[in-house]
């Protein structure tokens, strides 16, 4: 009985011992949440090549922006689908061999989110969710092209439930396309990408 009462204290002791080691692991990760939050909104700068090489890809990725920011589904689709021809025409052999690669993985995914958003015209929401994921593409794609023009990554916290997500713009003036018309003024600079 003795011994009973003994392992059951141990169990005791080591569950609420357990207890606390899990509180001081929340406690971390919270901790490491925040920083994690602070350093994104922290404002980085990344300069590329001036070059023309990616400019149509630019062009109908910005006009795409701005349909979305104007909540014009219409306006998206036409935009993404010229934007699909600029990925099907880009001249991946003109590239330095060793990037050769590597933009070609990114232009074969992000063509495809051209495409959805082309044939999801009256689907806004659909077609948001594939800009999102084409922002990051078009932003990797254009650090190794380089552009013909200094360009914006800005980043709203609140997009897809609180999860965040960013879009590239040519000026550091905040008009969001994620929300559009509801949100319009949601969002801030996460990084300048500026020709050197
Ligand atoms: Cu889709």
């Amino acid at each position: 009985m003795k011994k009973t009462m003994i392992m059951l204290i141990l169990a005791l002791v080591s569950w609420g011992a357990n207890a606390q080691h899990d509180h001081s692991n929340m406690g971390h990760s919270t901790e490491s949440h925040s920083k994690m939050a602070n350093k994104s909104m922290e404002q980085s700068n990344v300069e590329v090549e001036r070059s023309k090489s990616a400019s149509a890809i630019i062009d109908n990725y910005l006009a795409l922006k701005d349909a979305l920011v104007a909540d014009n589904s219409k306006k998206a689709a036409n935009s993404g689908k010229m934007l699909f021809e600029a990925f099907e025409e880009f001249d991946i052999s003109a590239q330095p061999k060793s990037e050769q690669k590597e933009l070609g993985e990114i232009i074969e995914v992000a063509r495809e989110h051209a495409e959805h958003i082309s044939e999801n015209d009256g689907n806004i929401e659909h077609q948001r969710e594939h800009f999102e994921m084409l922002s990051t593409d078009v932003k990797d794609l254009v650090i190794i092209t380089g552009t013909d023009r200094d360009l914006y990554q800005i980043f709203c916290p609140m997009y897809n439930n609180n999860e965040g997500g960013s879009w590239l713009s040519a000026s550091s003036e905040i008009k969001n396309p994620f929300f559009g018309s509801k949100m319009l003024k949601c969002g801030s600079v996460q990084q300048n990408i500026t020709v050197k």
